[in-house]
């Protein structure tokens, strides 16, 4: 009876350790998948760097939040990553040619404005954007409404053409150290808009909830800077290898209950039988 307890309890014990594990496994991957809003929340985490080329590569993007919108041309689509120091951003139009002479460009803007409180896009909040082949323009709105160059260029930019979509590639650190760019950690989020020019002129705005003047942030994108996961769930032969480690734990109890149990009946049997 003891030894079938036994066994019970190291059953029982060993459910709730697995039903733990499984809980702590499942908390950490679903937490940040909660939508916050009705807005549209882009965040991924990439343990690789993108090569700012102006090629969208499959797998360079791979781990990328995305999203399409239909544009002038047809359907394309917006990539958001971030790595321990650079947030990164791509944008795939579908378009016509990649307009590259001056005052005529296919180019990007990036406008960011953090903290993400559903304010206004004010005087201070950073701006980047994408000209071909390679101009990338690091700026900060100022209190007319202007944008100026900041004193210091942080991250870069590539276009290029490829079948029916022109690539732009992004990189800018989320934490520059520069007072006119964003200074984001780890969690935090912050309200953006993808602005296309075609041939020099606004053609469409990412996401269609605002347009290239609304300044109200409540109806722009936002992006959260995403953490690493954990070293074990990033790596699923660590995974693997721990499940493994625990179903032989959780079996070498179960396995000494019984053994423990039987002993039990053993001892017990050699006195009953000499009490009759
Ligand atoms: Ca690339
Ligand atoms: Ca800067
Ligand atoms: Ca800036």
């Amino acid at each position: 009876m003891s030894g079938n307890r036994s066994i019970k309890s190291a059953r029982i014990l060993a459910l709730s350790f697995i039903l733990m594990i499984i809980l702590s496994i499942t908390n950490t991957n679903l937490t940040p998948a909660v939508a916050q809003q009705s807005r549209v929340t882009l965040s991924a985490w990439t343990s690789g760097e993108a090569t700012i080329d102006g090629k969208i590569d499959d797998s360079e993007w791979a781990a990328a939040a995305k999203s399409d919108v239909d544009t002038l041309y047809g359907r394309s689509t917006v990539y958001i990553m971030n790595d321990a120091r650079n947030l990164y951003i791509a944008v795939k139009v579908r378009d016509n040619n990649l307009g590259d002479t001056i005052g005529k460009f296919d180019q990007i803007v990036v406008d960011l404005h953090a903290p993400d409180d559903n304010g206004q896009f004010k005087a201070g909040d950073d701006s980047i954007g994408c000209q071909p082949p390679r101009t990338f323009d690091d700026a900060f709105l100022t209190s007319d409404g202007s944008f100026l160059s900041d004193s210091s260029v942080d991250g870069e930019c590539a276009v290029t053409r490829i079948g029916d979509f022109n690539h732009f590639e992004l990189r800018h650190p989320f934490n520059s150290g520069d007072q006119q760019d964003i200074a984001l950690k780890f969690g935090d989020s912050v309200a953006f808009r993808v602005i296309i020019f075609d041939d020099g002129k606004v053609a469409d705005v990412f996401p269609k909830t605002t347009d290239s003047r609304n300044p109200n942030t409540d109806k722009w994108g936002s992006i959260r800077i995403a953490s690493a996961p954990a070293a074990l769930l990033s790596n699923p032969l660590l995974l693997v290898g721990a499940i493994v480690v625990v179903i032989g734990w959780v079996g070498w109890i179960a396995y000494m209950f019984r053994q423990r149990g039987k002993k039990a009946q053993q001892t017990q049997e050699p006195e009953l039988g000499s009490g009759t």
